[in-house]
């Protein structure tokens, strides 16, 4: 499949046409290279049904290219371009707040090669003296380039997982055409859901082994083999992810996976319990002596040490075994329990695609309602509606919801919250909505105690109904805001506002372990999207799996409920 290569070098691309301020092929390349990504089958299947013109956003020039990487692996126009780009982009562009044409303007001003060059010119003071940047920038660019660094180390959850599925998918897909039986599962950290990956590992067993290294190494977006064999083979991506793929007996299957799944923590209280009850578990099996007892399913596993199944969401060894084992573990939210999304964006703002859109995509995903919460906000970069638009807006979400049967589209809003916590809309311009968002978009350096006033007052104000990503982290870019949690928790709780996880893959905010501790402290949540055209409602998926890793249940999503309920569960302004 090389979906991933193609959105990359349509990507890389439209960076370094921006670099060289060329106007809207960028934006061209993207959203084609977004479509790409984000699409369910193998671009080559689309390529040879010659289809490739009828992807949203790819015009006849971009497909001769996706052909040319189709056919050959790579693009001669990608190549010359890089060719004339003295910098590591890549790298530069991982720094929070770092376009494109600043990296242009820092190699041409200071000569930034790359992030080691940005650091010493940071740190230099070089940066503050550039026209155009100043001393903000080089603020930000010294608080953020360990993270940028780090970055380089774990990829998120967003990035890994369509990749593993489209491997699995594929190694099945060849087995199958071999006529060899093959289960293949993913394992480690992507199964557990977690935020970050570091490597993706992936199980399997098959009757032909060979075959399979084979297939696995010889994927199209390989880019170096570090290891292959009949039981253990392992590649770095061209996206620089690397992937290990051990191949066990059929009898193991249960076990290895569950030793691979990890985490390695929850694998020792396992192993510390099965020797309690007088037998031993390794990948191989578990075992009383010498025979094995079970090892072909986890569920055998599980059955067999008197625990319920643990959930590979749960598997972090934070009370997890002795719970499966007094029967107690919490029923937590299940992935296709959401029922509507309430926080989007669409046309309106700064979203891609319209209301109906929207909606129409809202409706294929199953759910009975979906909140359109377009920026309502003084930003001019976010085209942010104001109290006419507003009122324009609901006129046609009444003939929408008059238009379209099955899904009920809710009236909402996305308000800044300004730095002392009052939101950017009043009582007057918000009449009449479902659903307010309010959400931190600027002015993100206060104080703990600050911040933490200025959620508070915006709960208090009475016009919010939901605070979007509470903390404004953005995972390995930057850092979230400091806040006093419990005090946020009670306000939540008094005044009656719901706590987003937000599920865009690089947000996930709150994070595992704060919607762990909202939830513990009595806080109600809701998972939301943010997303900004209809491809991004998918990633509500991230969003549940943060949830279910910090035990919350069904109840305590408000976006599980059916819409009458929600509806009277949601303050209006
Ligand atoms: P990652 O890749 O850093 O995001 O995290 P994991 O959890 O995927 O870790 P990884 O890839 O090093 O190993 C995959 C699984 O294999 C891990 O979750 C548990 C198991 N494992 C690896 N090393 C050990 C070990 O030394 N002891 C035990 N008990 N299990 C291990
Ligand atoms: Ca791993
Ligand atoms: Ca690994
Ligand atoms: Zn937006």
């Amino acid at each position: 499949m090389k979906n991933e290569l193609v959105a990359k070098i349509l990507n890389e691309i439209a960076d370094m046409l921006e670099m060289q301020a060329v106007q809207f092929k960028p934006a061209a390349y993207r959203r084609a290279a977004r479509t790409i990504e984000s699409l369910a089958e193998p671009i080559e299947d689309v390529y040879a049904k010659g289809k490739l013109e009828e992807l949203p956003g790819v015009g006849a020039a971009i497909a001769k290219k996706v052909a040319e990487i189709i056919e050959t692996g790579s693009l001669k126009y990608h190549q010359e371009l890089k060719a004339k780009t003295p910098v590591d982009l890549e790298g530069l562009l991982a720094v929070e707040g770092i376009g494109p044409k600043t990296v242009s303007l820092l190699y041409k001003r200071v000569g930034v090669r790359s992030l080691d060059d940005l650091e010493r010119a940071a740190s230099q003071h070089k940066i503050r003296e550039i026209k155009g940047l100043g001393p903000k920038t080089e603020e930000n660019i010294l608080s953020s380039i360990e993270l940028a660094k780090r970055r380089k180390e774990r990829v998120t959850l967003g990035t890994a997982l369509p990749v593993a599925e489209r491997i699995c998918e594929n190694l099945r897909a060849e087995a199958r055409s071999r006529g060899a039986t093959c289960t293949v599962e993913a394992a480690g950290s992507l199964r557990r859901m977690r935020e970050s990956i570091g490597d993706i590992d992936i199980l399997a067993t098959t009757q032909n082994p060979s075959g399979l290294s084979d297939s696995f190494t010889r994927m199209s977006d390989v880019r170096k083999v570090l290891e292959k064999g009949e039981t253990r083979s392992s590649v770095i991506l061209t996206n620089n992810l690397q992937v290990d793929l051990r191949v066990v007996q059929e009898g193991s299957f249960g076990s290895a996976l569950m030793y691979f799944t990890g985490s390695k923590d929850h694998n020792i209280a396992m192993r510390k319990l099965a020797i309690a009850k007088g037998l031993k578990l390794s990948e191989y099996g578990l075992f009383r002596g010498d025979q094995q007892v079970a090892g072909r399913t986890e569920d055998e596993v599980y059955a067999k040490l008197g625990l319920e199944y643990i959930p590979p969401e749960l598997r972090e060894d934070h009370g997890e075994v002795a719970a499966a084992q007094d029967h107690t573990l919490p029923e937590i939210v299940p992935y296709d329990a959401i029922r509507g999304d309430l926080q989007t964006h669409t046309k309106w703002s700064d979203g891609v695609n319209t209301i109906e859109e929207m909606a129409q995509a809202a409706k294929t995903m199953g759910y009975e309602y979906v909140a359109i919460t377009d920026h309502y906000s003084t930003i001019p970069v976010v085209n942010g509606l104001n109290e006419h638009r507003l009122r324009e807006q609901a006129k046609e979400i009444d003939k929408l919801n008059e238009k379209i049967d099955g899904i009920r589209i809710l009236k909402g809003a996305e308000v800044d919250i300004a730095a002392d916590g009052t939101p950017s809309a009043d009582k007057a311009a918000l009449r009449g909505l479902d659903v307010v968002v309010g959400s931190v978009h600027g002015t993100f350096k206060q104080t703990k105690k600050e911040m933490t006033q200025r959620l508070i007052a915006a709960m208090e104000s009475g016009l919010v109904s939901i605070i979007g990503h509470p903390t404004s982290r953005k995972i390995n870019k930057k850092n979230p805001c400091e806040m006093d949690f419990d005090e946020l928790f009670d306000a939540s709780k008094r005044t009656g506002t719901y706590l987003e996880i937000n599920a865009s893959p690089e947000r996930l905010d709150l994070s595992d372990t704060n919607a762990g501790l909202a939830v513990k402290a009595g806080c109600k949540l809701t998972v939301n999207t943010d997303a900004h055209d209809t491809e991004e409602l998918r990633n509500i998926r991230f969003g549940v799996a943060m949830a279910r890793r910090a035990w919350v249940r069904k109840t305590d999503v408000i976006n599980t409920m059916p819409l009458r309920e929600l509806i009277k569960t949601l303050r209006k302004p």
